[in-house]
């Protein structure tokens, strides 16, 4: 967890936008001695940020690392809910572990957890989610929506669409959203979503959702099983992102869409969606832990279940399944 001494030197660099900001400035701000402002400066030279100081002038950022640290994600940060607390470890087990068990202490809403690493990041139905170190955004989000359990699984969909549109705005790649937690580009996947919940009789605790978005992978990155069906931003742009800036963005545009869905509901998010998703009007198997079904998808409801019809024209209701493209 980070200070919140360190939080408002960095709001404050990043209001300066590229000018110096003196000692004895940054020392009133904080409230603390010229020495503890040193301190802190040298903590974050540690991190991997260039800091250049300049007598008579003051310190200035010029590089930042190209690390997912909390101080890397709140420079700049426009949120106000989401990363109000950001939890960085370099290595864990899984992102969705630590949010659980911080999400049971009690943290507030917004909390983030993201790490370098995942040693077992895991998608759903307890499948493996590969998470190279440095090379993409392994990332846990803790929610508290005061919605009623079954509406849960439409906070995948609004997580999906935040990711598109950030993902668009980061590399001007237009990815797709498969239904209902997959994002595509050219058929391949880019990033996953797991939304778990902790719930006690009919009341959410938390939703906890976990987000692993490939950037910057080269092709050797991924297992050889991985290669023909995975892909990274890099690999479709041809050059490398910064993470946490996707990650700012990211933030930004899913506590917009967030908080739009608590006043308004889910039907704006639906339209949204809609934009963005590919599985419409195409032949699909779902495959549902009760057996496949083969049809044409037609849609989502007004709840975010997918709608299908099969060729008697039967019509099936899904709420959850993994959905093949691939159908004749
Ligand atoms: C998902 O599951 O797509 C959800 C992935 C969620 C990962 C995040 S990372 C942060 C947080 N912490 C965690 O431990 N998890 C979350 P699913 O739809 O079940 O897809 C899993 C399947 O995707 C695997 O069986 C592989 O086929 C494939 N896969 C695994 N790693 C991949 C990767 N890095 N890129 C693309 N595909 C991958």
């Amino acid at each position: 967890m980070q200070s919140e001494l360190r939080k408002q030197l960095l709001n404050a660099f990043s209001n300066a936008d590229g000018e110096y900001l003196s000692g004895q400035y940054l020392a009133d701000l904080l409230g603390c001695s010229r020495t503890a402002v040193w301190k802190h400066i040298e903590e974050l030279r540690k991190e991997g940020f260039e800091l250049e100081a300049v007598r008579k002038k003051g310190y200035r950022i010029i590089k930042t690392p190209e690390k997912v640290t909390a101080d890397e994600i709140r420079l700049g940060l426009k949120t106000k809910l989401l990363g109000s607390l950001i939890h960085y470890e370099e290595t864990v087990d899984s992102t969705q572990k630590i949010a659980q068990k911080l999400a049971y202490k009690g943290v507030p809403e917004g909390t983030v957890i993201v790490a370098e690493e995942q040693l077992k990041g895991r998608g759903r139905l307890a499948r493996n989610w590969h998470s190279a170190k440095s090379t993409g955004i392994w990332m846990s989000i803790i929610l508290r929506p005061n919605i009623p359990i079954p509406k849960a699984p439409q906070l995948t969909l609004i997580t999906a669409v935040a990711a598109v549109q950030a993902i668009e705005e980061v590399s001007g790649i237009r990815a797709h959203i498969k239904w209902p937690n997959d994002i595509l580009i050219n058929g391949k996947k880019l990033a996953g979503i797991l939304t778990e919940l902790q719930a006690e009789a009919d009341r959410i605790f938390s939703i906890i959702i976990g987000i692993g978005i490939n950037a910057n992978q080269k092709a050797e990155d991924f297992p050889e099983e991985l290669r023909s069906i995975a892909t990274s931003i890099f690999l479709e742009k041809g050059e490398p992102i910064k993470r946490a800036e996707l990650i700012k963005v990211f933030l930004s545009k899913l506590e917009t869409l967030y908080l739009l869905y608590l006043e308004k509901g889910f039907h704006p998010i639906k339209l949204l969606w809609e934009s963005y998703a590919i599985s419409i009007g195409k032949q699909i198997i779902a495959r549902t832990l009760s057996g496949s079904i083969k049809g044409t998808a037609l849609g989502i409801t007004e709840d975010g279940v997918l709608i299908m019809e099969d060729k008697l024209g039967e019509k099936h209701y899904i709420y959850s399944a993994d959905i093949d493209l691939s159908a004749d």
